[in-house]
C-alpha cells in the first residue's frame, strides 16, 4: 500500500461544475448514469490538456461517451482504482454507466444495503465506489439525482437538495428527482431508498423562513424520534444565536440505519445516522444514550456550516471540520445541561482515550502529514484533540473575539475548500492576533507535560509560578519546540477565597482569574502584593490538553477538592488525590503488603454526601474514581491485575466505610417519581446510581432486594441497566442469571436494547468472560456484519474488560486477532478499528507485549489484509 503526503497536495487538472446522477436501483444490483460537466483548471495547466483521471473501485463499467460520442474501450484505461482517458477540450461532457452490487457491499461504504433498504456512506472516499469520480473534497459540484426503483418496496427515495420532479414508470417502479444548489465535495453525496415513515416538524430561521424538518425510520421505531428531533430545532436555534448561522435549504432529513460504521454523516440536508444516534425512548435509552442522541444530532447539523458551506481542501485538513465542529456541538451541550459536567465528561474522555493514543505508536499530528489509508485518521486526535485545539483559541481570544474569527472564515471562505491554515488566518485577521507559534498544535503530535512550581516570598509578598514544558518523542517526530499553552489560574487564600491578581509587570491589581499563556520551555510569572501564601488553582477547566503536575500534598488535594470555587478543578483535585492514593496502593500490593486506605479520601466523600447544596451530577462525578483505562494511561508499565484488584478493593472500602451515609441519600433519590428527561432528573438518577453501585459492594447484602426491585420496577431505561449493572458484576448468581434472561427476552427484538445487553456482559470484570463472549457470539442477536454489535460484544470485552482481555495466557489478544482476520475481508474500517487494544503493547509487562506482538506480527502475515488493517498493524510493531 502507498503513502499519502501532505506535502505533495496538487490542485485538480480538472473541475467538475456539474454532477448529474440517475440511480436505477434493482435487487440485486444498481445502474448508475453519470453525466459530469468537466472544465479544466487552466490556473495549472495553461492550455495543455492533461488526461483525466477519474477516481473507481469495484465499478463494472458499462459505457464511457464524451460529449455524446460513445468511446471504444481502446479510448481509454481502467484498472482497479481508475479511469483514463484523454480529453479533446478544455470543456466537455462525460458520461458513463456502471453496474454496482450493493448488497454484496459488507465493507458499508459507498451504496449498500441495510436491511431492506438502500443507504450511502461516501465520506472519506467512498463516492468512487458508485461510479468515476474526481473524489476528493476540493472538487465541489452542483448535484442533480434522480433515483428509480420499484415503488411497493421503496416508497421513499431521497437524496440531498430539495425534490424537483417525480413519476411513474410502467412495472410499478417510480421515481423522484433531487436538486442541491450547493456546490459539493463528493464525499457529501447521500442517496437512501426504502420503505420509510416520516416523523415532521418545522423550524422558522431567524430571517423568517420556513424549514421543512423530516427524520425517517423503519415504521416499528416511529415512537423513538421525538428527542432527535427537538435536539435538532434546538441545535439550529443554537447555531443562529452563539455562531449566527442559519441553515440554508429548505428541507432538512435524518435518516436512522441499523448498519452503520460510525455515528453519522453529515451529507449535505440528508444525514444518515447510525440508529443508535437517533432513536431515544425513555423505556428503551438510557440518559447516556439521549445526552449521545442530543449532541450527535447536533454535531451532524453544525456540519452544514463548519463542514459543508465550508469544507476541506484535502483529508489532512480533516480537523478543520471535525475539530471545530466537535467543539461547537461540546459548547451546545455544555449549554443544553451542565456546563461543568459536561467538561469533566470530555476530560476524563479524553485523557484515557486520546492520550493513549498520543503515547502510542499510531501518534499523529492534529494536522498529519501523511498516512495510507484516510479511514484510519477519523481518530480521536483528529476530533477530540483537534477541539482542544480550537477551545484553546477561544480562551485565547475570548467568546466575542472568537466569534468575530470564526464570522471572518464563514464569509471569507463559503463555498471553498480550504486548510487549516485558512482557519487560523481568519481568526488571527479579525483579531489582529499572531498563531505562528500556537500553530505548532497542528504539526506537533504527543501529550505536552507541563511541570509547575510556586514560590512563595513573605517579605517580598511575590508569588512566582515557574513552568517547564516538553513533549515526548511521537512517531517521526524526535524533537518538539515549545506550545503555547493557556492556563486559566487563580490563588486561593486559607480560607479558599480567590486572591486579586497582578502580574510583576502590571501597574494594578485587577481580577482574580487569568489566562497565562506559556510560550517558552521555561517561564516564569509572578504575582506581586499577595498578602499569604496562596494555594495555586491551575489549568481551570483543563484549559489545555497537556499533563500538568504541581507538587500538592494530598492535603492541598483535600482542600481543593472542598474549597476550589472553580467546580472542574474540585473535581479535578478530588481525581488527582484518588489516582495518587490508587497507584500508591498499587505499589504496596505489588510488593505483597497489606492495603490501608487513606482516610482524605474518605473525608472528601464524606463531606459530599453530606452536602446537600451540591448538583448530584456533581457529586457522582466526584464520587466516581479514576477508570482502570486511566490508571493504564497514568502508568509506565500497567500491572492490570494490580490496578483492577486495587480499585475494586478501594471501592469496597469507600463503599462499607460510607454505607450509613449513601443509604439514606439514595432512598431520598429514590422517591417514585414518573420519569422526567430535565437535566435535574438525570442528575438525581446520576447520583442514585452511582450510589446503587457502592451499596451492592456491601457485604451487608442489604442492598440486593432493592437492587432486583430496582430492575424490576424501574419506569425507565437509566434505572433498569443501572441496576442490571450492579446485578451482573455481583456475585448473586441466581438474581443475575434471572435479571440477563428477562432483560433478553423482553428486549429481544430490539436492537439498540441488545446492544446494552451484550456490553454489559462484555465488560464484566469476573473470570471467564472470554467463553461468555464466544458463547454470545452464538446468541441469535449477535452479527459479526452489524458494526454495533462488533462494537458492543468484542469491542466492549476488548476496551472495557482490562483484566480478561489481558488475561497472562493471551487468550484474549488471540481471540481478538481472530475476530479482526475475520472481519477484515467484510469490513475493513471496523477490523481496522478493533486493533486499538493490541497497539497499546508498550505498557504491559514484557510477556504481554511478546504475546501482544505476536498476534500482530500473525495478522500482518495473512494474505489480502485491507490497507486499513495494514497500516495500523505495520505501524504498531515499528
Ligand atoms: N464526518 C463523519 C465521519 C465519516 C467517517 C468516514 N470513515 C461523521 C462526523 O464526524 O460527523
Ligand atoms: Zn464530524
Amino acid at each position: 500500500p502507498k503513502t499519502i503526503y501532505l506535502k505533495d497536495y496538487e490542485q485538480p487538472d480538472y473541475w467538475i461544475s456539474e454532477t448529474h446522477l440517475t440511480f436505477d436501483l434493482h435487487d440485486d444490483h444498481a445502474l448508475v448514469h453519470s453525466r459530469l460537466s468537466v472544465q479544466l483548471n487552466a490556473d495549472k495547466h495553461g492550455q495543455a490538456l492533461p488526461a483525466l483521471v477519474l477516481d473507481g473501485q469495484n465499478l463494472e463499467l458499462l459505457s464511457v461517451a464524451l460529449d455524446d460520442q460513445t468511446l471504444e474501450s481502446s479510448d481509454y484505461q481502467v484498472d482497479a482504482h481508475s479511469l483514463r482517458l484523454q480529453p479533446a477540450s478544455a470543456s466537455f461532457d462525460l458520461a458513463v454507466t456502471t453496474r454496482i452490487k450493493p448488497r454484496e457491499n459488507t465493507a458499508l461504504e459507498g451504496l449498500y444495503q441495510s436491511g431492506a433498504m438502500f443507504c450511502t456512506q461516501c465520506e472519506a472516499e467512498g463516492f468512487r465506489k458508485i461510479t468515476y469520480y474526481l473524489d476528493r473534497p476540493d472538487v465541489m459540484s452542483r448535484f442533480t439525482t434522480t433515483v428509480i426503483a420499484e415503488r411497493g418496496d421503496y416508497p421513499v427515495l431521497l437524496s440531498n437538495g430539495n425534490p424537483v420532479a417525480s413519476g411513474e414508470h410502467e412495472g410499478g417502479r417510480h421515481w423522484v428527482t433531487w436538486e442541491d444548489p450547493f456546490p459539493k465535495p463528493a464525499y457529501l453525496f447521500a442517496l437512501v431508498a426504502g420503505d420509510l415513515c416520516l416523523i415532521q416538524d418545522s423550524f422558522t430561521t431567524m430571517s423568517g423562513r420556513e424549514i421543512d424538518l423530516r427524520i425517517y425510520v423503519e415504521p416499528e421505531n416511529r415512537e423513538q424520534c421525538a428527542h432527535a428531533m427537538d435536539s435538532l430545532k434546538r441545535s439550529m436555534r443554537w447555531d443562529e444565536e452563539v455562531y449566527g448561522r442559519e441553515y440554508d435549504l429548505d428541507i432538512f432529513m435524518i435518516v436512522a440505519v441499523n448498519d452503520f460504521n460510525m455515528g453519522a454523516m453529515e451529507n449535505k440536508g440528508l444525514n444518515i445516522f447510525n440508529s443508535s444516534c437517533v432513536l431515544a425512548h425513555a423505556d428503551t435509552a438510557t440518559d447516556l444514550a439521549f445526552q449521545r442522541v442530543e449532541a450527535v444530532v447536533a454535531h451532524e447539523y453544525f456540519h452544514n456550516w463548519s463542514g459543508n458551506r465550508v469544507t476541506c481542501r484535502d483529508w489532512f485538513q480533516l480537523s478543520l471540520k471535525e475539530g471545530f465542529t466537535v467543539l461547537r456541538d461540546s459548547q451546545f451541550s455544555a449549554d443544553m445541561n451542565s456546563e461543568t459536567v459536561n467538561r469533566i465528561e470530555g476530560v476524563t474522555f479524553l485523557r484515557a482515550n486520546q492520550f493513549a493514543e498520543d503515547a502510542g505508536p499510531m501518534a499523529h499530528p492534529v494536522r498529519p502529514d501523511s498516512f495510507i489509508e484516510i479511514s484510519n485518521f477519523y481518530t480521536l486526535t483528529v476530533y477530540e484533540k483537534g477541539a482542544e485545539v480550537v477551545r484553546m483559541l477561544h480562551t485565547l481570544l475570548g467568546a466575542e473575539g472568537f466569534r468575530k474569527g470564526t464570522d471572518l472564515y464563514f464569509d471569507r471562505h463559503d463555498g471553498q475548500a480550504v486548510t487549516c491554515d485558512d482557519f487560523v488566518k481568519a481568526l488571527e485577521d479579525a483579531n489582529g492576533a499572531d498563531f505562528t507559534q500556537f500553530k505548532r498544535w497542528y504539526s506537533q503530535a504527543g501529550t505536552p507535560r507541563l511541570a509547575v512550581e510556586g514560590t512563595y516570598d513573605a517579605s517580598a509578598r511575590t508569588f512566582s509560578l515557574l513552568f517547564r514544558q516538553s513533549c515526548p518523542p511521537t512517531p517521526g517526530q524526535s524533537e518538539k519546540k515549545p506550545q503555547v499553552i493557556p492556563v486559566r489560574m487563580a490563588l486561593l487564600d486559607a480560607q479558599g477565597q480567590e486572591m486579586p491578581l497582578q502580574l510583576s509587570d502590571e501597574s494594578r491589581a485587577e481580577g482574580t482569574e487569568r489566562v497565562l499563556a506559556v510560550t517558552e520551555a521555561e517561564q516564569i510569572f509572578t504575582f506581586t502584593g499577595v498578602a499569604e501564601e496562596p494555594l495555586p488553582s491551575l489549568l481551570r477547566g483543563f484549559s489545555a490538553p497537556v499533563k500538568m503536575t504541581y507538587p500538592y500534598s494530598r492535603d492541598d488535594r483535600v482542600f481543593l477538592a472542598k474549597h476550589d470555587p472553580d467546580g472542574f478543578n474540585r473535581w479535578e483535585a478530588s481525581q488527582a488525590l484518588a489516582v495518587e492514593i490508587l497507584q500508591g496502593l498499587v505499589g504496596i500490593h505489588r510488593a505483597g503488603r497489606p492495603l490501608m486506605l487513606d482516610q482524605r479520601l474518605l473525608d472528601v466523600y464524606r463531606t459530599l454526601l453530606a452536602d446537600s447544596t451540591l448538583d448530584p451530577a456533581m457529586v457522582a462525578e466526584m464520587l466516581r474514581l479514576p477508570s482502570e483505562a486511566y490508571l493504564v494511561e497514568l502508568a509506565d508499565v500497567a500491572d492490570i491485575d494490580a490496578i483492577h484488584y486495587v480499585r475494586d478493593w478501594v471501592r469496597q472500602e469507600l463503599a462499607v466505610a460510607l454505607e450509613a451515609e449513601m443509604w439514606p441519600l439514595y432512598q431520598a433519590l429514590n422517591d417514585q417519581v414518573p420519569y422526567s428527561p430535565s437535566a435535574a432528573a438525570v442528575a438525581r438518577r446520576s447520583l442514585k446510581n452511582t450510589l446503587l453501585g457502592y451499596l451492592m459492594l456491601c457485604p451487608s447484602g442489604k442492598a440486593l432486594d432493592i437492587c432486583v426491585r430496582q430492575f424490576v420496577e424501574a419506569n425507565n431505561m437509566t434505572d433498569r441497566q443501572a441496576a442490571l449493572v450492579a446485578l451482573v458484576n455481583s456475585s448473586h448468581e441466581e438474581q443475575k442469571r434471572a435479571a440477563l434472561s428477562d432483560f433478553a427476552e423482553r428486549w429481544q427484538s430490539f436492537p439498540l436494547v441488545m446492544d446494552q445487553w451484550f456490553s454489559i456482559q462484555a465488560a464484566a470484570s469476573q473470570p471467564g468472560a472470554l467463553q461468555r463472549v464466544q458463547e454470545l457470539m452464538q446468541h441469535p442477536a449477535f452479527s459479526m456484519r452489524n458494526p454495533n454489535k462488533i462494537r458492543s460484544l468484542i469491542g466492549a470485552f476488548a476496551n472495557q474488560n482490562l483484566v480478561n482481555f489481558h488475561l497472562a495466557d493471551g487468550s484474549g489478544y488471540r481471540f481478538l486477532a481472530d475476530r479482526i482476520l475475520q472481519l477484515d475481508p467484510l469490513n475493513p474500517q471496523i477490523a481496522a478499528r478493533l486493533l486499538t487494544p493490541l497497539t497499546r503493547w508498550r505498557k504491559y509487562d514484557e510477556a504481554r507485549q511478546a504475546l501482544m506482538k505476536a498476534e500482530l506480527s500473525r495478522i500482518i502475515a495473512a494474505e489480502n489484509l485491507s490497507p486499513d488493517v495494514y497500516e495500523v498493524v505495520s505501524k504498531s510493531l515499528v
